[in-house]
């Protein structure tokens, strides 16, 4: 049985268990909340967008989707939780503290906007934005407002969402930009780490290096390029042993070259035709680049507009891809996006939590389920407790989870070899047969062979005498994550 279909069944049981309870027979209230935990799991998985102040948020939304749908900058929506899904049509509702549900006039100016004229912020526990986007038929995107220790109120609404009080997951998976790694940041991420992470709430977290262009910009050793200080900084994030993988992004300039026009694209070629020495000294600085008095060939207004779509990061890069020879606004379109790290974000979000929705959502339903049988106690709840305790630590699919945020903070013994090969065993770069044995598509038919191999492989390795109990742990898992796959060989072989 799937841990979908074990969860399910618990689930079923469960609500039977209180159907058949006198004491929760007239309580629809109580019969409506287990309803939700199993209507979740038919829906398309939750992925948090949560970071400090300004980080990129909602901007990465809006790469993400493709459209900017997100409130950037200082509008009172950016102090709301904003759940977006996939509807037929464009529809923002809000939901009142006092539970009423109202339709909010949506604007457009360039983005979306939201008319809050008749609303208090301070009213709205959060927003629904269902918009006719491919990007979110398989995910809800919930932005978030940004936390920080200045602003209690603010990161209060995000940690009640990440870390809701009753202790009810709201989302499965997470991904956590950062901006800056100072020690205030990095202990906010392990606060939210700890509880977010471990088992008490959602089990994927991804972290995001955001703003990525500006990283490294202005500093004074200047020595160190921006790609270096990212490195670094993303080196810096993996080891806070809280996310699974890092990934340096500009949202920006992500969402720049999704939605390119080609007015852009003209002025760009304009600008990428002026002496490299002149332009270089007309971007010394954003001020000079949109002086009014300036001789570049594109007028102020349009310079001004690129800046606040590109940033001078990216019309730099813009220029120099340009200038080494693309000539049309599709291929300068995909090198941004390239170059802006969306490409590798989604990846790692396909690899870590589309592949395992499900299994991400399951994790979701049973600590919602425990937590619902603590909170409205009957005489089975013993029992179903005792169903779910073995499914949660047992199940191994999450133990890979665990231990790919784990691997990266904790020491072990395994040398780099080792440890690369296994990060990818248990699923790190992908769940199929193919990423886990570092199979290329040119030798698909290795795949048993490799696969017993890799399992003998990690069960010696768990056997080592020198190991730490974690590194016997890693091995373990290791070896049946390759035993799986023996067995997964051995059942296609049956079929065919
Ligand atoms: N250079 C650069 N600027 C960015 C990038 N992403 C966002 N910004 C800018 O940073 C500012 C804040 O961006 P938002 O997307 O609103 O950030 P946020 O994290 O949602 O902010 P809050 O919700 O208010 O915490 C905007 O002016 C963006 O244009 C990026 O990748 N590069
Ligand atoms: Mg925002």
């Amino acid at each position: 049985m799937s841990t979908s279909d074990h969860v399910r069944a618990i689930l079923g049981a469960t609500i039977r268990a209180y159907r058949a309870d006198p004491a929760y027979r007239n309580r629809p209230d109580v019969h409506h909340g287990l309803e939700l935990i199993g209507r979740r799991l038919n829906e398309p998985i939750r992925i948090a967008l949560a970071g400090t102040l300004k980080a990129g948020k909602s901007t990465l939304v809006n790469a993400l989707v493709g459209e900017e749908i997100a409130p950037t900058d200082a509008t009172e929506a950016t102090r709301i939780v904003t759940w977006f899904r996939h509807g037929p049509v464009p529809k923002v509702t809000a939901n009142h503290r006092d539970g009423r549900r109202s339709n909010v006039p949506i604007g457009r100016n360039g983005g979306l906007t939201f008319d809050f004229a008749d609303l208090d912020a301070d009213d709205i526990v959060d927003l629904e934005v269902e918009w006719p986007a491919p990007e979110l038929v398989n995910a809800t995107i919930i932005d978030t407002p940004g936390t920080s220790s200045l602003s209690r109120d603010v990161s209060e609404r995000t940690l009640r969402l990440l870390v809701p009080g009753d202790g009810v997951p709201r989302v499965d998976a997470v991904v956590f930009l950062l901006r800056t790694l100072n020690a205030a940041d990095i202990a906010l991420l392990k606060q939210i780490g700890e509880l977010v992470g471990g088992s008490a709430g959602a089990l994927g977290v991804i972290g995001v290096a955001s703003r990525a262009d500006e990283i490294g910009a202005g500093r004074i050793d200047a020595m160190l390029s921006a790609k270096d200080v990212a490195t670094r900084f993303t080196r810096e994030l993996e080891q806070t042993g809280i996310c699974q993988a890092v990934v340096p992004v500009s949202g920006l300039l992500a969402l720049t070259a999704r939605t390119l026009r080609q007015s852009e694209f003209v002025a760009l070629e304009k600008l990428a035709g002026v002496d490299p020495v002149e332009l270089h000294k007309a971007m010394l600085s954003a001020d000079r680049f949109v002086r009014e008095d300036s001789t570049l060939p594109v007028d102020a207004p349009t310079r001004a507009a690129l800046l606040n779509r590109f940033g001078m990061f990216g019309i730099r890069i813009a220029i120099a891809v340009l200038r080494a020879g693309v000539n049309d606004s599709v291929a300068l379109a995909d090198e941004l996006l390239e170059r802006s790290g969306l490409v590798a974000l989604r990846d790692v979000i396909d690899q870590q939590f589309a592949q395992r929705s499900d299994l991400l959502k399951a994790h979701t339903a049973l600590v919602s389920l425990r937590r619902f049988v603590q909170n409205y106690p009957i005489y089975a709840t013993p029992r179903i407790i005792a169903d779910i305790d073995p499914l949660l630590a047992d199940t191994h699919a999450f133990e890979e989870l665990r231990l790919l945020s784990q691997l990266r903070s904790r020491p072990t013994t395994l040398n780099e070899d080792e440890m690369a090969s296994l990060r990818r065993i248990i699923g790190g770069s992908g769940t199929d047969a193919a990423s886990r044995l570092g199979l290329g598509p040119e030798a698909p038919y290795d795949g048993p062979r490799a696969a017993f191999a890799a399992a003998q492989r990690w069960r010696r390795r768990a056997e080592h005498p020198l190991n730490d109990p974690f590194t016997t742990r890693a091995c373990r898992a290791a070896a049946r994550s390759a035993e799986a796959l023996v067995a997964e060989f051995a059942a296609r072989n049956r079929t065919f």
